[in-house]
């Protein structure tokens, strides 16, 4: 039995220091890139080996975004098997909702072993914490689920976190793997496969299941391969071998709702334009719906001339009286970073916390509305209260990408 004492893994540094080896040695750095990656993946996946085999016998909570997507699912499923090999039992958990029709296609077609935990619930208040030793943050760094305060407050460690959003401030975990320059957190873990982690049988369903998942995530990160990189495609190579290529078909095909329909109509007709920079409004949203906000947004930015859409709503939830403004980017512009954009657009709250964040090509946002949040059987309330959202919103943004001009005028 191996016992060890781990340190967060700060591959940056690994590599810096390799690097000035390599100088010393007096060898040309170029030739040596391929074998300091190989090299900083080894190490990796050392560290990674050990922290789980130092888990042994443990519970652990997965913790997603409180609304997954399909990157989530999958990358958060292959811990769990990984986590199996080394006799920790997993619980994947989400506090929100899975809305996007083809979440829902993906969980219920590959048996995705998920759970909610809804935070307001009294089934969560009675679950009993102490049973588990540690929870394990994949494809977050716990400032999107409402979980993660639970989880804090009853002093569960953090042991893992894998990650490819930008690096968020405040939380630490035993072992932390955050790429922001990789795509997908799904090329992560199935790297992690590869390096020998857990090895895939294309005779067992529960493999070819999570295979075909991840290539889901993965095409998904990368707007369906259009964006993805070198290591993405080595990844779905990788996964090609063992996914079921018709069940991903069916979990595409699943097709959009009613409701998904008339956000994107109303994104359509609110639609205005500023330096290629598109900027939507639709209005209220039913929390159920919520994911129609991202899939307007993937929508909007298809269109010629814009290469940024930002499409925004107050969404209600009924069960917890919340009303939250939730805004999605998507942007096809290289250059710019979403997750910057959103945090200079919309700054903090009160405790030090930015409304939202992102990763490349994508971001998003959630600013609770506070005291002003219900009463819209008060229609005249309900008008006044999204026009003010509406303009404010408007303005943060015009002021980053169109800043002479960002003062919405009265009419
Ligand atoms: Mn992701």
């Amino acid at each position: 039995m191996v016992s060890t004492s781990l340190k967060s893994v700060d591959l940056k540094s690994e590599s810096r220091s390799a690097i000035n080896t390599a100088e010393k040695m007096g060898s040309r750095p170029a030739n040596n890139l391929t074998s300091l990656n190989e090299r900083a993946r080894e190490q990796r996946t050392d560290a990674f080996k050990k922290l789980l085999d130092s888990h042994r016998g443990e519970s652990q909570l997965v913790i997603l975004q409180d609304f997954p997507d399909p990157d989530a699912l999958s990358s958060a499923w292959t811990y769990k098997l990984i986590a199996e090999q080394y006799d920790i039992q997993c619980e994947i958990l989400y506090a929100g909702t899975l809305s996007h029709q083809e979440n829902i296609a993906l969980v219920k077609l590959t048996s995705l072993p998920i759970q909610r935990w809804a935070c307001q619930s009294p089934k969560t208040k009675e679950k009993d914490l102490s049973a588990y030793q540690g929870c394990v943050l994949i494809d977050n760094q716990g400032t999107t689920s409402q979980l993660v305060p639970i989880l804090q407050a009853a002093s569960i460690p953090i042991t893992v976190i894998i990650d490819h959003h930008s690096l968020q401030e405040g939380i630490k975990a035993e072992y932390t793997d955050i790429r922001p320059n990789t795509r997908a957190t799904a090329t992560i873990m199935t790297q992690y496969l590869q390096a020998g982690l857990l090895e895939f049988d294309s005779s067992v369903s529960e493999h070819v299941n999570c295979a075909t998942a991840l290539m889901h995530g993965l095409r998904s990160d990368t707007n369906y391969l259009r964006q993805a990189q070198e290591e993405d495609f080595l990844a779905a190579a990788y996964l090609s071998r063992f996914y079921d290529s018709q069940l991903l078909n069916t979990v595409l095909q699943s097709s959009r709702s009613k409701q998904v329909m008339d956000v994107i109509e109303s994104a359509l007709k609110n639609r205005t334009i500023h330096n290629n920079f598109m900027i939507a409004g639709v209005g209220f949203l039913r929390y159920d719906n919520r994911d129609a906000i991202p899939q307007a947004a993937d929508f909007l930015v298809t269109e010629d001339n814009v290469h940024t859409a930002v499409v925004y709503g107050i969404v209600h939830d009924e069960d917890e009286d919340l009303e939250l403004v939730v805004g999605s980017l998507r942007t096809t512009k290289i250059t710019l970073d979403p997750d910057e954009f959103i945090k200079e657009a919309f700054g903090q709250d009160t405790q030090g916390r930015f409304f939202g964040g992102g990763r490349s090509l994508a971001g998003g946002f959630e600013i609770p509305m506070g005291f002003l949040s219900g009463l819209n059987e008060n229609s005249d309330f309900a008008k006044l209260k999204w026009s003010v959202y509406d303009t404010q919103i408007k303005q943060k943004l015009l002021r980053l990408v169109n800043p002479e001009n960002s003062v919405i005028p009265s009419h």
